[in-house]
């Protein structure tokens, strides 16, 4: 066994983008592909690796080979002990909390989230610091300058470890521990969560579907609700991790979990349904007949905060991304506590958190979390929600339709279009912010334009700026039109159009969504000509 030092030159196009660095997988087969980017990575990180790291990943295609490259190298870099997950399995939150619970200077997380995987499908590398939390955009610029001068990375010449035996091996002089995915992160959410009254709830009958859509959570929901809560075997479906997701595509949403609407839909509908996405961090909720829109889901865990043991004390604050609905918004200022605007992407939440200043974050991205550990949590907030119809004794249905009457219903919906023309896209987003400074005051069908920008983000922590962060148009009555580039694609541009309307009065809670939200929908298209700048004539996926 020695530590080789192997020639290379840089790849272009290795900058992370809104959660790590997500390509084809295809891409990330290149010979010294993975490895370059690993041995930024390590440079970034300096002297600080003499610790623990952590390793794991959503069990998609290329996982198990990118883990064994990714040990060889750690331990030529003297990182002193890896902890990795049996099977190279750890959701990104379990990474988050391993981290956290053994004081690990941070982790590599293998998986592209929503993506889907598989051989045609993607591969995506993240990196987690001391906090838990993504590494902030000064670590990763810094990493992916580290890219662009390459000229040589180091790597062991050890074999392949054996991922699936728990226990201790090693790497020249580092240790491997293969760890339990499951232990450290359930441990966690028995102590937040009231798990003797969702056990009661589950042994009087009340029934649930979580759809695991073949990816990283199954083991997690399994162990959890059924096997720590008493919900009965079947409760957790598609709950064996697949290289492929089983060729579907792993984003919790009404469209892509298709499947879990059709049974929230159906005659024999169980009382809650719930999803999660490839690496776990994502939930979709969802009661009989009613997907709760992730920016309410939000809003209604934060209302009902200290229903769950784990928040009984009250919650600090809140933080959401900005095109998130302003619903949490409207429970803040009636806590008397601060909601904070944050870009999209959950690195902006970590300092936040760590500041103690918030307590609860969630994107509309079917994303929520809390300070228990630094990343969206998946199965968190789909415990949260059984310890609240738990406590409540009500269905998902009353709860959402109660918090609508008492703070207003924040119609809202986000329109996708993918593998856009990146040209097209740029061009559009150029016109429309040269447009701006000329929007404000004006009207726009039966709104008022009150203010047209390209988001600014100063962190209150540490200061640090993050612009053109999306262009929003924000009306008089508070009603808003968002336009971003997503971070997270691989192809081409998708451009993210986000529309939201806010209706106080309950005699008008039962529209239908696309309805209530038309006029906008019409306008945002005019404003920045979206049809004919993209030519296409509808979203690809609405939700
Ligand atoms: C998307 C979502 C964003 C989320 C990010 C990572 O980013 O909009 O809210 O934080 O995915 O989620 P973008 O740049 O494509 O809009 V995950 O679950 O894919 O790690
Ligand atoms: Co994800």
């Amino acid at each position: 066994m020695s530590i080789q030092t192997v020639p290379t030159t840089p790849f272009a196009g290795q900058r992370p983008g809104t959660s790590g660095l997500r390509k084809k997988v295809t891409e990330f087969q290149q010979p010294g592909y993975l490895e370059n980017f690993v041995e930024a990575i390590f440079l970034t990180l300096g002297e600080g690796r003499g610790r623990t790291l952590v390793v794991g990943g959503d069990g998609r295609f290329f996982n198990r080979e990118a883990i064994q490259t990714i040990l060889r190298m750690a331990a030529a870099h003297g990182v002193a002990r890896c902890l990795v997950g049996r099977g190279g399995i750890l959701s990104t939150p379990a990474v988050s909390c391993v981290i956290r619970k053994h004081g690990a200077f941070g982790g590599i997380v293998l998986s592209a989230s929503h993506n889907p995987g598989g051989p045609e499908g993607d591969f995506g590398i993240k990196y987690n610091i001391e906090n838990g939390g993504p590494a902030p955009e000064k670590i990763t610029e810094a990493m992916f300058a580290n890219t662009q001068a390459l000229v040589s990375y180091h790597i062991s010449d050890a074999g392949p470890v054996d991922l699936d035996q728990l226990g201790t091996t090693r790497i020249e002089d580092m240790v491997v521990e293969i760890i339990d995915p499951v232990a450290d992160y359930a441990e966690l959410m028995a102590r937040l969560f009231d798990f003797n009254a969702i056990r009661t709830l589950f042994a009087g009958g009340f029934r649930m579907r979580f759809d695991a859509m073949h990816a990283v959570s199954g083991p997690y929901a399994k162990a959890i609700i059924e096997g720590m809560l008493g919900a009965p075997a079947g409760t957790v479906v598609n709950c064996e991790p697949l290289e492929d997701f089983g060729g579907g595509h792993p984003d919790p949403n009404p469209v892509n979990a298709a499947d879990l609407i059709a049974h929230m839909n159906g005659p024999d509908a169980p009382d809650f349904g719930a999803a999660s996405d490839g690496d776990g961090d994502r939930n979709m909720i969802v009661g009989r007949g009613l997907a709760v829109t992730p920016s309410d889901s939000l809003a209604i865990i934060a209302a009902n905060a200290t229903v769950a043991p784990g928040y009984a004390g009250g919650i600090t604050g809140i933080a959401r991304s900005m095109p998130t609905s302003q619903a949490a918004d409207r429970v803040a200022e009636s806590l008397g506590i601060t909601c904070f605007e944050t870009p999209t992407g959950w690195k902006y939440f970590g300092n936040l958190m760590d500041a103690n200043l918030a307590t609860l974050c969630g994107e509309e991205s079917y994303g929520t979390g809390s300070h228990h550990i630094r990343e969206k949590d998946g199965l968190w907030a789909v415990l949260f929600w059984l310890n609240l119809l738990a406590a409540r004794g009500k269905s998902v249905n009353e709860i959402v339709r109660e918090h609508w009457a008492r703070f207003g219903r924040n119609y809202y919906s986000r329109h996708d279009y993918e593998a856009v023309d990146a040209s097209a896209a740029d061009g559009m987003m150029a016109a429309l912010r040269a447009r701006l400074p000329a929007l404000a005051g004006q009207p726009l069908g039966s709104f008022r334009v009150s203010l047209a920008d390209d988001f600014v983000y100063t962190d209150p922590v540490d200061g640090s700026v993050a612009t053109r962060q999306g262009i929003r148009i924000i009306m008089a009555d508070g009603s808003r039109i968002v336009f971003r580039l997503s971070g997270t694609g691989t192809e081409g541009a998708t451009i993210r159009l986000y529309l939201e309307r806010y209706e106080a009065d309950p005699a008008h809670h039962e529209l239908d969504t696309q309805q209530a939200l038309s006029e906008l929908i019409a306008i945002a298209d005019s404003v920045a000509e979206l049809r004919q700048r993209t030519g296409r004539e509808s979203p690809t996926v609405i939700t």
